[in-house]
């Protein structure tokens, strides 16, 4: 079933609202209280909206977090009933530290059609629409993931970007993308952000790489169905309680390798606000006694755009 377009504009509002109320803990050094103060406005926000939503992805599960916790039901119940994916606050050091690409995203669908991700981490593989579907491969090595996109693009392999985050569990794949003289974009956190930047060859990444969140996963998921872009994820199981924790979720192929199919099932929205200035979009601004937000919106169905609100300051 697709979603109503007259939802964009409500979910533009939620993030663009959540962003807002974190931009005056922006440098604060203070991860906790800049998350809270976006999951809060979001939460409310969305009790507010003529929907019977249910969290698929959120803070962590109810005795973990609690607010926006998976399960919670939002909305007043009168509306369609929607799953929703959030991340209040993507990129909480980017905010606390005053550092760009700080966002407000959430992802949504009709019920069901969202994958209820673990929270554990995931491996990830996302190229742009103009490669072919199978030319890449997350069971490939990343050798002939490489060449196969330099073919297909007519590059060479030291013209070619693939972005990642910089972590110690990626020594291995960033040696070898040096060994192949490929170029790197190291991010230090934010990797809904990254995946999305091969989305469009502006941002010049051919390939988006390596282990981050799963939850991350499913929200940079839908935006890329969008944008026809191919992306692939595998869940990693660490301990004894995510092992369990994934079962009780149904999930019993520990190693399956999700499609973006299998990820968001027909018509999704998406919606990323910037909170601090980034690739992707503009940070909160003040100016005239009003707040100045700009959002990155696709649905699948109608739309990719940025739009541009403006809030009186009260
Ligand atoms: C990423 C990134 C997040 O966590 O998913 C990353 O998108 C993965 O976890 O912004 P590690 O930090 O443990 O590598 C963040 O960096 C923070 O939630």
């Amino acid at each position: 079933m697709n979603l109503d377009k007259r939802l964009i504009d409500k979910f533009v509002d939620i993030t663009s609202c959540a962003s807002i109320a974190c931009h005056k803990y922006i440098g604060k050094n203070d991860k906790i209280i800049a998350d809270k103060a976006a999951t809060d406005a979001m939460r409310k926000s969305l009790n507010k909206l003529d929907i019977n939503g249910k969290v698929v992805i959120g803070e962590g599960e109810l005795d973990e977090a609690p607010m926006l916790y998976i399960g919670e039901k939002l909305g007043t119940g009168k509306g369609p009933s929607i799953d929703i994916a959030v991340d209040p606050l993507e990129g909480t050091n980017f905010a606390a530290k005053n550092l760009p690409g700080a966002l407000s995203v959430m992802a949504i669908s009709s019920k069901g059609n969202l994958f209820n991700a673990p929270e554990t981490y995931m491996d990830k593989l996302a190229v742009g629409k103009e490669i072919p579907k199978d030319a890449t491969d997350l069971d490939f090595s990343i050798e002939k993931n490489i060449k196969n996109i330099a073919d297909s693009k007519n590059m060479d392999l030291n013209e070619l970007t693939a972005c990642l985050l910089d972590r110690p569990r990626h020594k291995e794949i960033i040696e070898k993308l040096k060994n192949l003289k490929v170029n790197l974009k190291l991010i230090t956190d934010g990797d809904v952000s990254g995946a999305l930047l091969v989305s469009n060859p502006k941002y010049n990444v051919d390939i988006f790489i390596g282990i981050g969140g799963g939850p991350e996963g499913v929200l940079a998921a839908s935006a890329l169905d969008a944008f026809g872009c191919k992306f692939q994820g595998r869940f990693l199981f660490e301990t004894d309680k995510e092992i369990n924790r994934a079962k009780k979720m149904g999930i019993y192929d520990l190693n399956k390798k999700y499609e973006l199919e299998d990820i968001v099932r027909g018509d999704s929205i998406f919606c990323a606000t910037g909170i601090t200035s980034g690739d992707l979009v503009e940070g909160v601004k003040i100016e005239n006694n009003k707040y100045y937000t700009e959002t990155l919106v696709t649905h699948k169905n109608s739309t990719i755009d940025i739009i541009k609100k403006e809030v009186s300051i009260t």
